[in-house]
């Protein structure tokens, strides 16, 4: 086929069918359970020796179905998500560049599998399945229960979700690299024995964040989580650092991930109520979103948020319109890089250039909100539940046609923003540290402990497991260069946060300013921060707050 050695298969739809013949004693009945798996995402596999698997949020959410006791369904999804296209871009762009490379690899090239998590432990369950049993034809041969090709997982995006997917690959020792998961448990090798990550755990941040309250004196301090493994935990081991350190949690909310007004009100209500100022936000931004608006609809003003990693420089809640109520916010963020090349690629991106290419003719439609002619790419109708509970289209299909002509270079777009790339870079160095575990086993570089147990491997026919002792203590250096080293449980040992507070830039805008760092290391960490450091606080006095 004239278009194997291109990137062929968009929105692919698997099918998977699962069989449960159920005896019943009395009928002799066989009961068969079909699901149809319907994901989207991109593959390049021909040509190539071996396939590295990545799952992305592509979209925020799945489309809430009614409930029925028919056959199951596969959700559809919704919500584009350009920063978690961005991310996708930046696998296959770091991919490309180790193809490339002579002194990795020399003798292999890479392709990848990608899959659309949809930001959904369901989806991410769904690719689990597929990526350790589903095989077509036209497909790639990547590692089925023959065990061949698929070398492993970057992802699956947030904790939730890689939890979930790695509780089933941790079944065949199948690596996983995550680049956003940062929940403590994960690096519980017993429960998760493949899962490694090139963000660090955020049993560093809580303790970071206790740190910073300690250096401002703040000793009363609300607490709010997202309702998921990375909210739940990371404010479960704030509050612990927190009692050791001798300060008190004034109150612990969690803000809901279906809409309920209820829950909502509770966490308003603590917000308002309380007596204390400064208030530690465990969640990400997408989950943020619908808090942000109540604060904004209630007029709360006078508070202090510290910022968890995952929205500190989002541009869903860095809003100009919202920093009278957010500004001043202070927390940490992964260091910032700048990758080259990325932004060439990103921007070579048009819907003409593939007409089954159902994410990009997307994203187009929603970066210049026109419908792009004769596709069947159903425009971003939005189901999201809005603020009073009822069912909102918040995006309606538009009439205007795209032309095509549309420029890239007018768009003010998180995909095409490359000033702040954090996340992206951990993108970067989790498909590096994938390929240099994989360079390693191809040269049988393994530490002396574990060269008497373990005989050498032959790419591309080894099973999964044999990875897992090449990430023991694996060492590399970035394209910037940073040293990342894992330990044992497949953490980060060492590197730091920069410390970001909120100010307004002087055309209007948020800016993120950099005003100290947390550098950390196994044994021990560092609170950077320079008395000359310019801080905004967003009080009335424009003065330290106070939350005693
Ligand atoms: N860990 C979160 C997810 C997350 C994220 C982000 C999502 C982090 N940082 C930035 C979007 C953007 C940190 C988790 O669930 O583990």
């Amino acid at each position: 086929m004239a278009s194997r050695k291109k990137c062929l298969i968009l929105g692919l739809t698997v099918f998977l069918w699962v069989e449960l013949y159920a005896q019943n004693e009395e009928q002799n009945v066989t009961c068969r359970l079909l699901r149809k798996f319907n994901l989207t995402g991109y593959v390049e596999a021909a040509n190539h020796s071996m396939v590295i698997g990545g799952l992305f949020p592509i979209h925020s959410r799945t489309i809430p179905t009614n409930d029925s006791d028919e056959e199951p369904v596969s959700a559809m999804c919704e919500g584009f998500n350009f920063r978690g296209f961005r991310w996708m871009k930046t696998m296959i762009h770091t991919i490309k560049e180790i193809n490339g490379r002579k002194d990795i690899l020399p003798n292999h090239t890479l392709g990848y599998q990608i899959f659309d998590t949809c930001f959904s432990v369901s989806k991410a369950m769904e690719t689990a399945l597929v990526f350790l049993t589903g095989q077509e034809e036209n497909k790639p041969n990547f590692r089925n229960s023959t065990g061949k090709y698929l070398v492993g997982i970057i992802g699956s995006g947030g904790s939730s979700l890689s939890v979930a997917a790695s509780r089933i690959l941790g079944l065949y020792y199948m690596p996983q690299v995550g680049y956003t998961s940062s929940c403590s448990i994960l690096s519980d090798k017993f429960q998760f024995p493949s899962f490694y990550r090139s963000i660090p755990s955020d049993k560093i941040q809580s303790e970071a964040m206790v740190n910073l309250i300690k250096h401002f004196g703040w000793v009363w301090v609300g607490a709010i989580a997202a309702d998921d493994d990375y909210g739940k935990y990371g404010v479960k081991s704030f509050r612990e650092k927190m009692e050791s350190a001798n300060l008190c949690v004034a109150f612990s909310e969690t803000i809901p991930k279906v809409y309920s007004n209820e829950k909502m009100q509770k966490a308003v209500k603590a917000v308002k109520s309380s007596t204390a100022k400064v208030i530690v936000l465990f969640t990400t931004d997408i989950d943020l979103s619908p808090f942000v608006l109540e604060v904004v609809h209630h007029n709360i003003t006078d508070r202090t948020w510290i910022a968890s990693e995952a929205w500190i420089t989002s541009a869903l809640v860095a809003k100009p319109e919202y920093f009278p109520y957010f500004g001043g916010t202070i927390g940490f963020a992964i260091p910032r890089s700048v990758i080259p090349g990325l932004k060439e690629f990103l921007y070579d991106i048009h819907p003409s250039k593939d007409p089954k290419d159902v994410l990009t003719i997307e994203f187009w439609q929603t970066a210049f909100n026109c419908t792009w002619p004769n596709s069947t790419v159903p425009y971003n109708v939005d189901h999201r539940v809005n603020m009073t509970g009822k069912e909102d289209r918040l995006y309606a299909m538009s009439n205007q046609l795209c032309t095509g002509e549309e420029k890239l270079e007018d768009l003010k777009n998180t995909y095409l923003d490359t000033s702040q790339l954090r996340i992206t870079n951990n993108v970067k160095q989790a498909v590096y540290l994938m390929a240099y575990a994989l360079d390693r086993l191809s040269n049988c570089d393994l530490l002396e402990e574990y060269s008497n147990s373990t005989a050498c491997s032959h790419i591309p026919d080894f099973e999964p497991r044999e990875m897992l002792p090449y990430f023991k203590k694996l060492k590399i250096t970035t394209h910037d260069g940073t040293e990342i080293e894992l330990d044992n449980n497949g953490d980060i040992e060492n590197g730091y946060y920069d410390i970001l507070n909120w100010h307004l830039g002087n055309a209007g805008e948020v800016a993120f300013v950099k005003v100290g760092e947390y550098k950390f290391t196994s044994s021990k960490y560092e609170l950077v921060l320079p008395k000359n450091s310019s801080l905004f606080w967003n009080t009335e006095s424009s003065m330290l707050p106070d939350s005693v």
